[in-house]
């Protein structure tokens, strides 16, 4: 078995993005799911929940005691809305899963990216993508857990995976 994020640089490997709060609200929870299917990634991992402030506290650790840390808890986990996780698998897909939401901060993000196409404030960024195989271990690993995530063989796989 492979590892929870796959084989780094392989057609098996993986990230972890969420539709947050604000996203569900907004309705773009389908929209995600299209633009990446559309790429060619395979959705191997879907939820939907009202994460624990403990759980967002983990995932966004490295940003504990910055001014925003506190209001982002909150915004994640007080269940106004909730959370959709997924797991993406592909090619590059941790590269190219940044890539389609855009810049941290949606003023700074390239049209055509969904930040750039859907939000202004990098407070209300409605997405998340995780920035390392590292961080995709971590993260796929605290939302989601080995069993949780289903690989599934993908019919037209030959015909997006190919390099010849
Ligand atoms: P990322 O989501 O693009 O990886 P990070 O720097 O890891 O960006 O920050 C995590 C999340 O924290 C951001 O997506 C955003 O929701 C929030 N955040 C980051 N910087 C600020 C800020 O200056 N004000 C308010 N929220 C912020
Ligand atoms: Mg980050």
């Amino acid at each position: 078995t492979i590892p929870i994020a796959g084989v780094k640089g392989t057609t098996t490997e993986r990230t972890f993005i969420a539709v947050k709060p604000d996203g569900v609200q907004r309705g773009l929870v389908g929209e995600v799911i299209s633009r990446f299917e559309r790429r060619g990634y395979k959705l191997v991992g879907l939820k939907l929940l009202v994460p624990s402030k403990a759980l967002v506290e983990q995932h966004y650790g490295d940003l504990k005691g910055r001014p925003f840390f506190n209001g982002l808890v909150d915004y994640m986990s007080n269940g106004k809305a909730p959370v959709v996780g997924m797991v993406w698998q592909g090619k590059d897909v941790i590269r190219q899963g940044r890539k389609l939401l855009g810049a941290t901060n949606p003023l700074d993000s390239e049209p055509g990216t969904l930040r750039a196409d859907y939000c202004t404030a990098v407070g209300r960024n409605c997405f998340h993508g995780s920035d390392s195989h590292e961080a995709a271990t971590t993260e796929i690993s605290l939302w989601f857990g080995e069993k949780a995530v289903f690989d599934w063989k993908q019919a037209l796989e030959p015909w997006i995976a190919s390099d010849n």
